[in-house]
């Protein structure tokens, strides 16, 4: 990379009449035309991250950072009038929905960052993930049309399309490439659907609803569109140096399918070596097993695929054929092994009609992963209990971790600047590094580390002023909850937190009280109701709180809107306490959790997913455990009655009848009603509080003033959250991208 070069080239950029878009793309073009000098060329062997998410937030600013001209930049473009920083205008390339999305972005990130010759490989969606802004508290969806600002850091390949064949029509997907800049730059490749007008609605949305037929031939259709684009362009790329020398295929590929949506790139495979290149089956099956890896990231029943073998012959006949040989196949392993009926009942490929795709995931790989050990503990004894008995040497537990250039470099330059200042630059490469500083816990240094949360605080206060137009309380504690609205992840349940803490405050209960901003960021999918009426009550909730000058400069409730990765980066810099508060057992791992953690946030959360980790690692008495762990819930699940509950606590009831006393309005939607039901009476297949939220609540609401009571001591404080920081180093994708490398992908070797 020729760095004077490219500065040179920016220094001559006029900026003289330029709006902000056509800057943004000038700017980028510019470094551009300096990465596709040094792109690097795929390595012997690569990995490949097959997934229909990629949540790659603002792309500008973190390439500057990695080409290493960022402050250059900022100063040569201060110096001719400009803030870069205006450019934050630009939104997020919002290609992906949550958690399993940041985290592919997050390893490709590390991946070139130290040199793993990772490539991504997922779907240029025309629009991301909705735009969201309240009305009346209701959330509000508007198309994501982020092509509006260019897309200066793709480049079309347009020598490199492919026809992808379904029954009814035939379909082109076009690649655009993103450059991935670190060590290596590797590649993100996505591919657009173009043809027909049909063919084009592939690559329109993200997760488009699939509760009619119409809705899963549309997924069905994404999944299979970009899978077999993938494999497709491996293996005919492979076939043209090595012919039909299958068995060497493994030596050069690793194909890691991000949960079930890519696991149609399988059976595409099977059907190219034994259709096209006449592979007998089972060796298509050994290859396979060498070549394809499955990460699962979540046990909730209605987020494992299973599309109906009809849908799915409908529109893909080979592969329907294909999955179906698929089972016949593997029954036959199965008596081999011996298997009970019931156990091959358990791990069929196909069930009652409908396709597994977890099961045919689990089939065809070589290697599965949980996300966070307990979450793989979970998979091996309940979600693949009895596949893990028949296959132990499949399975195995990767932790889940962030990119700390995105998520300290990059959103806190100040800590980042202070960890330079006390121990040098090494941290920045080697994580590890920072929690071996023991003389960094000094006084002065916690003073220091205090200094830079004010500092980031006041920013996040400033950014919320400018995108909501609120004045958060200055010097509060700053308590966040960002993440996918959930029932499982339990907002309603620090809704009703706060409003316990309302209550008690307003009736003189809490005189010592330090001044807290509870801060929420999330948003609902479309068609799921009771996450809507949970924004709406946390929103009533914020209204009531805030306006009432009993608790004026005390309490204040925030939610904000659109929370994207740009929103995040503010928050996880600007937060003193993370809230991460899902019922044992649920959340695979959580990665907002490292997020804060990183930035010195303690957690206030239960024993589920990577919170585990974090208190391990960080110290319990940093950080803030509460409530039921999974083996408690395994032991009072099948008697729990929440109602029993209420009737004891009064202030628990007092809170949870506030859905439907009138105390707040839905807007005559009967949305709270409906939340109160779920609580009381059990909605859709769940018993009552299928979440456990009556039950945790005092608990929450114990741990939130142990908080309360401990930030007093403002030294002690710090301190507990400089500890979190101090010991994330675990938490980086640097060291979970190594780990698949060197045990999954067998890219142990430098390549
Ligand atoms: C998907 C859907 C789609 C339909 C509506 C309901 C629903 C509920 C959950 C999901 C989860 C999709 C998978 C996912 O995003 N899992 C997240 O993966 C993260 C990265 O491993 C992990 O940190 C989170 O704990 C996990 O929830």
């Amino acid at each position: 990379m020729n760095r004077e070069k490219l500065l040179d080239q920016l220094k001559r950029i006029s900026t003289e009449g330029k709006g902000t878009k056509e800057l943004y793309g000038e700017i980028s073009r510019v470094c551009m035309d300096e990465i596709k000098r040094d792109w690097s060329k795929k390595s012997v062997k690569n990995a490949y991250y097959l997934s229909v998410e990629f949540l790659m937030g603002r792309m500008f600013f973190n390439n500057l950072m990695e080409l290493g001209v960022l402050n250059e930049a900022r100063s040569i473009f201060a110096e001719k009038g400009f803030d870069l920083n205006r450019l934050e205008e630009i939104e997020d390339a919002a290609l992906g929905n949550g958690g399993l999305g940041r985290l592919a972005a997050c390893y490709l990130d590390s991946a070139a960052g130290i040199g793993v010759p990772l490539q991504g490989y997922g779907i240029r969606y025309r629009y991301g993930l909705f735009r969201q802004r309240f009305e009346n508290g209701f959330q509000r969806e508007e198309a994501d049309d982020w092509l509006k600002w260019g897309d200066p850091w793709s480049v079309r390949r347009e020598s490199e399309k492919r026809e992808i064949r379904f029954a009814d029509m035939t379909v082109t997907a076009v690649p655009y490439d993103m450059p991935i800049i670190g060590k290596r730059i590797n590649t993100l490749r996505l591919f657009q659907a173009e043809g027909s007008a049909e063919a084009e609605k592939i690559s329109e949305y993200l997760y488009p609803a699939d509760d009619t037929d119409e809705g899963k031939l549309l997924r069905i259709r994404q999944e299979y569109f970009f899978s077999a684009a993938c494999v497709r362009e491996l293996v005919e790329e492979f076939v043209k140096v090595y012919g039909s020398r299958f068995f060497k295929f493994p030596e050069y590929h690793a194909l890691q399918l991000n949960d079930t949506h890519a696991v149609f790139a399988a059976a595409e495979f099977l059907r190219l070596l034994t259709q096209e290149y006449k592979v007998a089956f089972g060796d298509a099956v050994k290859i396979a097993r060498k070549t394809f890896n499955y990460t699962n990231h979540t046990i909730l029943p209605e987020a494992l695929e299973c599309w109906d073998a009809e849908l799915v012959a409908r529109i893909l006949p080979e592969i329907a054929m294909i999955l179906k040989r698929l089972q016949v196949f593997a029954s036959r392993e199965w008596k081999a092994k011996g298997c009970l009926v019931s156990d091959q009942l358990d791990m069929s490929v196909m069930k009652s009609g409908r396709f597994a795709m977890a099961n045919v995931a689990v089939f065809v790989s070589g290697r599965i992963n949980g996300v966070a050990e307990i979450h793989t503990r979970i998979i091996k004894e309940k979600l693949f209990a009895v596949a893990a008995r028949y296959y132990p040497d499949k399975f195995l537990n990767i932790t889940n971790g962030i990119t700390q250039r995105r998520w300290l470099m990059l959103c806190n330059e100040e800590l980042s600047a202070l960890y330079d200042k006390n121990f040098g630059r090494g941290w920045r490469e080697d994580l590890d590094l920072l929690s071996l500083r023991d003389a960094f816990q000094r006084d002065a240094d916690v003073a220091e580390f205090a200094a830079v949360k004010r500092i980031k605080k006041q920013q996040l206060a400033e950014y919320v002023r400018k995108r909501e137009g609120i004045a958060l309380i200055p010097d509060a504690i700053y308590i966040a909850q960002v993440k996918r609205l959930h029932e499982y992840k339990r907002q309603l349940m620090t809704a009703f937190a706060v409003l316990r803490i309302y209550y008690d405050l307003k009736a003189g209960k809490l005189p010592d009280f330090s001044p807290t901003v509870f801060l929420f960021g999330a948003k609902a999918a479309s068609g799921y109701r009771r996450a809507k009426a949970i924004i709406k009550y946390l929103n009533a909730v914020a209204e009531t709180i805030n306006v009432d000058e009993a608790v004026r400069g005390k309490l204040q409730v925030v939610f904000v809107q659109n929370y994207d990765v740009s929103y995040a980066e503010k928050i996880v810099a600007g937060s003193d306490v993370s809230l991460q508060v899902s019922t044992a057992g649920f959340e695979a791992s959580g990665t907002g959790n490292m997020k804060l953690m990183m930035n010195g946030a303690v957690t206030v959360g239960t024993m589920d997913g990577a919170n585990i980790e974090i208190a391990e690692r960080a110290g319990l008495n940093n950080n803030y455990i509460f409530g039921a762990t999974v083996t408690e819930l395994g032991r009072i699940r099948n008697d729990y009655n929440p109602s029993e509950i209420v009737q004891n606590k009064p202030a628990v009831k007092r809170v949870t009848d506030t859905l439907v006393n009138g105390t707040f309005s839905d807007g005559g939607t009967g949305g709270f009603a409906e939340l109160h039901a779920a609580l009381f009476e059990g909605a859709s297949w769940h018993k009552p509080d299928h979440y456990f939220v009556v039950y945790d609540l005092e608990s929450y609401v114990q741990a939130l003033l142990a908080v309360n009571r401990d930030y007093r001591n403002a030294e002690s404080f710090s301190r507990k959250q400089l500890m979190n920081a101090l010991h994330s180093a675990f938490f980086s994708s640097d060291r979970a991208v190594k780990t698949y490398a060197n045990l999954v992908w067998g890219l142990d070797r430098p390549q």
